[in-house]
């Protein structure tokens, strides 16, 4: 299988993250992505290739032209305000408030984040248009071959909304690969989320849209980020009423649970008869991974790898979350293994 990477993800190296009221060395980290591609490369799993550079015309047929401007430009905002440390938003719109983008850049990084754990430092735009630029020439590869690639993005995606940052996300690369599938001439496409949180911001972007179908297993949100969306009753809204399926599962899922829940949404991703499928390859479902709660085995990613092939349809595997650094590289292809069936 092609592997796409780009080693400006290391651009996103932040030094802090708020977590359980302290400031502490971010659990997205540059050495995920490396251990990643150690093991794609020890194992032999094809080609390793750079991205293409894109222009943003892709990313804005996702995300709102004024959001891009504020990640672009953030970081130079900030450092002018005078403040010292990372960019971190300390508030929110909240209920009852105006849901308008302030001037200052305090107020505006309220407005664009939908969490505070993830602070915006100098590098990070960089690295998150160098993330989309690998989602979209692994897209490109796929549509080309109608076979698999795998797009080892960081920063990942998937928590990241048409105009919302967070949960370590910035730009939501499967959402921009699955919309170029789209207007590519794809006429379905599916977007598989297997990461261990709720893909919120996919969820949210194609919610009302019958032309992607979106499944997401994660941990219940009533107990684990992104907490204020992931329920199974959210079904779809309009023509999208149908199209969404969500799995949420409690602390202590493992295997037999959880690849239920695959099956289900494979039979479903067979219902639909897609022309491609986007899979949301997160590994924090591992059993060690240290900031969620789902007890998934080595072994049992390189089970689920054959099942997600048995559908039989081109596929982008775009890489999320993993917080195991020792193990994410071992985990992350196995699933990749598993699909190819070695
Ligand atoms: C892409 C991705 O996986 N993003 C995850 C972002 C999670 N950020 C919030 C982490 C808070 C974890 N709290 C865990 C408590 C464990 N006792
Ligand atoms: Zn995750």
């Amino acid at each position: 299988m092609l592997t796409v990477y780009s080693d400006k993800h290391a651009l996103r190296d932040a030094r802090t993250e708020l977590y359980g009221g302290e400031l502490v060395p971010p659990f997205e980290c540059p050495v995920r992505a490396e251990h990643i591609l150690g093991r794609v490369r020890e194992v032999g799993l094809g080609e390793v290739i750079a991205p293409r550079e894109f222009s943003l015309e892709p990313v804005t047929r996702i995300h709102d032209p004024g959001f891009i401007h504020f990640l672009e430009h953030c970081w130079q905002e900030w450092v002018a305000a005078g403040f010292k440390g990372e960019a971190i938003a300390a508030n929110w719109p909240a209920r009852g408030m105006q849901q308008r983008a302030p001037h200052h850049i305090e107020g505006k990084i309220g407005y664009y984040a939908l969490a505070a754990e993830t602070s915006i430092t100098d590098g990070t735009w960089q690295a998150a248009r160098a993330s989309v630029d690998v989602a979209l020439t692994a897209q490109s590869a796929v549509a080309d071959s109608s076979s698999s690639a795998f797009a080892l993005c960081r920063p990942p995606g998937h928590h990241a909304a048409g105009d919302m940052f967070g949960g370590y996300c910035f730009i939501n690369n499967a959402a921009v690969a699955t919309q170029a599938f789209l207007d590519q001439g794809a006429a379905r496409v599916a977007l598989l989320d297997v990461d261990f949180h709720h893909g919120n911001g996919s969820q949210a972007i194609f919610y009302d849209r019958d032309d992607v179908l979106f499944l997401s297993l994660h941990g219940d949100p009533a107990e684990a980020f992104p907490h204020f969306l992931g329920y199974a009753d959210e079904t779809g809204h309009g023509a999208g009423q149908g199209y969404n399926h969500n799995y949420p599962m409690g602390p202590g899922t493992a295997f037999d649970t959880w690849g239920a829940a695959l099956d289900d949404a494979c039979a479903k991703i067979r219902g639909y008869a897609p022309d491609a499928l986007v899979v949301s390859l997160g590994v924090d479902t591992f059993e060690n991974d240290p900031i969620s709660f789902f007890k998934l085995t080595s072994d049992d990613f390189r089970r689920y790898g054959a099942s997600i092939a048995s559908l039989g349809l081109p596929t982008l595997f775009i890489m999320e979350g993993g917080y195991a650094v020792e193990e994410i590289g071992v985990n992350a292809v196995n699933v990749l293994q598993g699909f190819e069936g070695d």
